[in-house]
């Protein structure tokens, strides 16, 4: 079988790539990503001005019994816009194409990034953070409607018009799926949106010393790993479904060839990889190719689009 595909019409080995947030914080990172198996890799959400993020412990894995994961309250660590800018001069786009994210800390902010990137000649392709659940005192954009819509108005004209995407943290409503569609369906240069982020605010606690294990917010932090992978594969195709025109990124659980199948099943065009993926390093792409290609053997299936967002219903 071949695992090849497309994305807004560029050719891609395979679907699989980072989560931003995940191998992608600084150059070294970057250039792992592009000598690994990965088909394509997007950059670390950034900012206009370099953050250094929560105090530390930010990040820890959930490992537990069985079920395991990962809490983390980052807060936006990362080397500031012109640095990852700088990255997509340099990016070898002929081995792979590259995603770049930007999480302004206000819409000006958003606006002045999106029209540095408007006169760059870089194929990058955007991708706006619209669901950062870390920064406090600022809320996930895309728990505000309004906010959303004002912010897609100004970023799809300040952008020209040019194709872009939206990351999107989960929902958990039929009418939220509704109207989020509803309101991203009326930007057509929104091309795709990657779903999920992590699920917002979670708290995990030790046992043994009953305490919090992550510092920032009293412990509070976003979720990741097995314990969001039915919500993911529920926003993706809650999306897939309602916006017909768009391309659905899958992100949420993957961490075998498995859940990426079951992502494509639902609707996904590109799977994406965060926790597995820190806890693995870049060398998972390989594994989980392995193990979707030999998935697809099984069932008989010679290309994605033999089963590619076709989940069947009861
Ligand atoms: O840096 C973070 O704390 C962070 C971000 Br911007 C995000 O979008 N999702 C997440 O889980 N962490």
């Amino acid at each position: 079988p071949s695992l090849a595909t497309t994305f807004l019409d560029l050719p891609l080995t395979n679907p699989l790539m980072n989560a931003s947030g995940v191998w992608c914080s600084v150059a070294s990172q970057l250039e792992a990503l592009l000598e690994s198996e990965s088909g394509a890799m997007v950059t670390k959400s950034c900012t206009l001005e370099p953050r250094d993020g929560n105090p530390e412990p930010r990040y820890r894995v959930l490992d537990g019994n069985k079920p395991w994961g990962s809490i983390n309250s980052m807060g936006l660590p990362n080397e500031g816009f012109p640095y990852y800018l700088r990255y997509t001069e340099r990016h070898d786009y002929e081995t792979k194409p590259l995603f770049i994210s930007i999480s302004g800390l206000t819409l000006d902010d958003n606006l002045a990034m999106v029209d540095s990137l408007k006169d760059a000649v870089t194929p990058a392709i955007l991708e706006v953070n619209l669901s950062c659940p870390n920064v406090p005192g600022k809320a996930q954009l895309g728990y505000d409607f309004d906010a959303m819509d004002t912010l897609l108005a100004e970023v799809t004209s300040g952008y020209g018009q040019r194709q872009l995407g939206v990351k999107l943290p989960p929902y958990f409503d039929i009418a939220h799926f509704d109207e989020a569609a509803a309101i991203l369906n009326r930007y057509p240069s929104v091309a795709f949106v990657t779903c999920i982020n992590s699920i917002g605010n979670a708290l995990a606690i030790d046992i043994n010393s009953e305490s919090v294990i992550i510092k920032p917010k009293d412990g509070f932090g976003g979720l990741g790993g097995d314990y969001v992978l039915p919500t993911a594969l529920a926003n993706v195709n809650a999306f897939f479904r309602r916006c017909p025109e768009k391309a659905v990124i899958g992100c949420g659980g993957v961490k075998s060839g498995q859940e990426a199948f079951l992502h494509l099943l639902a609707g996904a065009t590109l799977v994406q990889m965060g926790t597995a993926l820190y806890e693995e390093g870049p060398g998972i792409f390989a594994r989980v190719k392995a193990e979707l290609l030999s998935i697809m053997a099984q069932k008989g299936y010679e290309n994605l689009s033999d089963f590619q967002g076709k989940l069947k219903t009861l």
